[in-house]
């Protein structure tokens, strides 16, 4: 990570008072764990800060502590004079509110992420792709600021990582998350806390939208591949939300002769939602890119329009390419 950047960055947070934290619509754990984690260390640090996700926060994650967090820029009167995006590199990620936000914001902005191929260009930026999740880049700037790290920082920061990594299984895990996340448990991170509401939390619903996505299952053996979808209609019938089938691609990497999984949800009507999970076995940013969509070497991401006939045919093709 590049120590100019984090001096920089450093030298903002101090010189500003009012900041609004960003990150990512449909908010996962490294999004709102980095942001809460952040939030509370600068609210420590006697600065005034507000929490902003165009989405609510999902139920999975509600343990998080996310009283702060606000769905609408509107009822923020303070004059901001600091914004800080986490875990994005587009500002399209972060929605519509905050880019018309943007066009009369007069202040300055920092971005921490770890996705490859930023669509931002900016010298307040810190893109480490090494780095497992943005909440190991936020540690690192809470310790460069000096605030002594709780446990309403710790938790969040540490429920980013063992989310982003699944729990050290994926392959961005490395000795600095695990490091890392040692150093969190020390300061009082809840890792028990994390591991009993992400993992214990499956409802009898849950078991009947997945027997439909087991349904869907197909498997291609030649190309590795194990893909399955779920319709609107799927969890219309079983009164689930996409929140049911969160990491599903990642459950079908978890079969020795799947090294692509690929979920797909439908969105709305000819609209479909991907999420692609590997191990290194190809580059799934030049896949979900190729579709016009982004994310990282081992998990990316797209949405399709169209047949979903259409969608897997196109998606086999170009893994067969990819090869
Ligand atoms: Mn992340």
């Amino acid at each position: 990570m590049n120590s100019n950047s984090l001096n920089k960055i450093k030298n903002l947070i101090n010189s500003s008072n009012n900041m609004l934290i960003v990150s990512h619509y449909d908010p996962d754990g490294d999004a709102l764990g980095s942001s809460i984690g952040l939030y509370s260390a600068l609210k420590k640090h006697q600065k005034n800060c507000f929490l902003y996700n165009l989405d609510s926060c999902p139920e999975y994650l509600s343990f998080l502590n996310t009283e702060g967090l606000i769905n609408t820029v509107k009822i923020v009167d303070e004059q901001i004079d600091l914004i800080i995006f986490l875990d994005l590199n587009d500002f399209e990620r972060a929605g519509d509110e905050i880019q018309n936000y943007m066009k009369n914001y007069k202040g300055d902005y920092i971005v921490l992420d770890h996705h490859q191929n930023p669509k931002i260009e900016s010298s307040n930026m810190i893109i480490d792709t090494n780095a497992s999740s943005t909440s190991i880049i936020v540690y690192k700037l809470i310790e460069a600021l000096k605030i002594k790290i709780d446990s309403e920082i710790a938790t969040p920061l540490l429920t980013g990582i063992v989310t982003d990594t699944s729990f050290f299984k994926n392959s961005n895990s490395n000795s600095e998350s695990l490091d890392i996340s040692s150093k969190l448990v020390d300061y009082g991170g809840d890792l028990n806390l994390i591991s009993s509401s992400l993992n214990n939390d499956k409802s009898i619903k849950r078991i009947e939208i997945e027997k439909r996505i087991l349904n869907n299952f197909i498997f291609i053996s030649d190309l590795k591949l194990g893909l399955s979808y779920c319709t609107t209609e799927d969890y219309e019938d079983t009164q689930t939300t996409k929140e049911d089938s969160e990491g599903f691609s990642n459950y079908l990497l978890s079969h020795k002769e799947i090294k692509i999984g690929i979920f797909i949800r439908q969105i709305d009507i000819n609209e479909w939602k991907i999420s692609m999970r590997s191990n290194g076995y190809i580059d799934l940013s030049r896949l979900a890119n190729s579709f016009g969509g982004g994310g990282h070497k081992n998990a990316s991401g797209f949405k399709y329009q169209g047949d979903i006939k259409n969608l897997i045919n196109e998606i086999k093709d170009k893994i067969s390419y990819e090869k």
